[in-house]
Formats: C-alpha cells, structure tokens, sequence
C-alpha cells in the first residue's frame, strides 16, 4: 500500500490492518483515506472538511475510488458538508449507475446515504487566514471580479493544495486506487480538479494503480495517471512507467508544473515521479515492520 505526502502514513495506518488481515482493498483504501479526511483540525488544509475553502468560503470537495478488477469507478465533484467524499464516491460507485457526480446531485445523494453533516463550518484557524488573506489580496489594487481575485491570490502564492491518493494490492491481486482533496485553496465555485477524474487523478486496472497529486489543471491535460498505468501494462514497473510518463509530459515543455504521480504495479512494485517539485509518500508492504517516507525529487528539464 503506498500513500500520497505525509500524512500518507496516518493513512497507511489506518488502511494497511485491513490488507494484511486479507481484507477487500477497497475497504483498505476507503479507510486510509477517511483517516486523512477526518483529520480535520490537523495540519495540512487540502483534504476534508480541515481544507482551505474556494473563494467564495465556501469547502468544495473532489474524492474517487476505483476497483482495479471490475474497472468499477465511482467519484464526486464540488460537494459540501460532507466529511467523507471518499464514502460518497463509492456509493456512487455500488449504489448507482453513474461514474460521476457533481455539485447539487452529490450532495443530495450525500444526504440520502446520511453522510451529509448538518452544517459544515470552517474552522476558527482556517476562517482567520481565508480572511487575511481574502484582505491582503483585496487590498492590492481591488479591481470587480472574482476572477482577479483568483488570480491575484495566484500571485501571491495562495495556492495550497495536496490530496490524499491511496493506491493498494490485495492478497489476490487486485489493485485499487482512491483520492480526496478540497483543491486549489480559494479556487473559483465549481471548480473541479483532477482528483475526481478518472484517468487523471487516479486510474487501476489488473496491471497497475496510480494516483496524482499536484496542480489539477495540468494533471487533466495529461491524463497523467492512465498515462502510468499504460505504461506498466506496456512491460515496465510501476518506476519505470511513473518516471517515462513525468519525462514524457516534461518533454512536451507545456503545462508540465506541479505534477507528481504514485503509481503500484500488480507484482507490488511501487514508483513515484514528479515534475517540479519534492515529493513525497508513504509505504507499507509485506516484511516491513512500520510505514516508511520515501521522497522522490524533481525531474528536472
Ligand atoms: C487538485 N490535484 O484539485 C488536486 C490538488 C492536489 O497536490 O493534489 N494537490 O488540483
């Protein structure tokens, strides 16, 4: 089982009892990403309810789940006061005939399953810094238009974002992958990343599981987790296949930034490659006493 960033160690935590007990990797891969997403008043601010919220304050959230055996899909776009989209996604993946859904729908399908809460509330620290820097930002040059509001936060490097991508193989061989992320910190209303698209933000098969992580907008152009999974099915290790797949969009010289993938194979391989800046992830496999962080660095051009 392998992880995205650090807190892919809680995750792994969470997740691997459930792997090494012979357990379903889906329930594996739902649990290690519930655990990230619980963690709301933890550190980071770009997964669950804990994340930075879009421009209007308002939390905005992507999760998906995908069963490597049966090419089952479900995932969740922009939904609100839910505190785990991953359990929403595979909802949507068992319960419904859909792959995908956004926005209202999600949301009232959340409340259909009771995974809605009642009222999602940022919290205190995370209302302090949206308006501080709502204010920094507002006071540079107010000009009307979100849109430049957006862009200025861009400027000034108000852009946190991480997800939580989970990629696991199970006692028979199967592969799953999973993700959840709140975004792009103040992204415009609707936007939705990559995370949630399969493909982009994560894709498994009976060869390989991969996950992104990174700036969305240049992950979907690549479809940079198919892009791995192709590779691992084309004879490479999960390696070999993420670091063909960074050199290649790198290659193109357009919209490569901010990309990192996390990719497993089925023989339980792992890999992790990244454009432009450090990575890092979480692994546990047969053998090892305790989660390890491993960090890859930056392909550089
Ligand atoms: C997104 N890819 O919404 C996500 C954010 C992220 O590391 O993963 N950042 O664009």
């Amino acid at each position: 089982m392998a992880a995205t960033w650090s807190f892919g160690m809680k995750a792994i935590a969470a997740g691997w009892p459930i792997l090494k007990s012979g357990g379903d990797p889906l329930d594996a891969v739902e649990e290690a990403v519930r655990e990230v997403e619980n963690d709301v008043l933890g550190t980071h601010k770009s997964v669950g309810l804990g994340g930075y919220p879009n421009m209007d304050g308002i939390i905005e959230l992507d999760a998906a789940i995908m069963d490597g055996r049966t090419l089952q899909a479900g995932s969740v776009g922009a939904v609100c006061n839910v505190k785990n989209p991953i359990s929403l996604a595979r909802k949507v993946m068992k319960e419904t005939p859909h792959v995908m859904i956004v926005g209202d729908g999600a949301n009232r399908l959340a409340e259909y399953y009771g995974l809605c809460l009642p009222q999602a509330r940022l919290q205190p620290d995370v209302e302090k810094e949206l308006k501080k820097r709502l204010n920094v930002a507002l006071n540079l040059e107010p000009k009307e238009g979100t849109l430049d509001l957006w862009l200025k936060n861009r400027a000034l490097g108000i852009f946190s974002h991480d997800t939580v991508g989970v990629v696991a193989l199970g006692e028979d061989g199967s592969l799953v992958a999973g993700t959840s992320t709140s975004g792009i910190a103040f992204k415009m209303p609707g936007r939705i990343g990559d995370s949630p698209i399969i493909g982009s933000g994560l894709v498994a098969n009976e060869f390989g599981a991969a996950v992104a992580t990174g700036s969305g907008e240049n992950i979907m152009i690549h479809n940079v987790s198919r892009m791995v999974v192709r590779g691992i099915q084309d004879g490479n290790n999960a390696q070999e296949a993420a670091m063909g797949a960074i050199k290649d969009i790198v290659a193109t010289e357009k919209r490569y930034e901010n990309i990192a993938v996390l990719a497993l194979d089925r023989h339980g391989n792992f890999g992790a490659a990244t454009t432009s800046q450090d990575f890092e992830f979480a692994v546990m496999k047969e053998g090892m006493l305790e989660p390890r962080l491993f960090h890859t660095e930056s392909e550089s051009r």
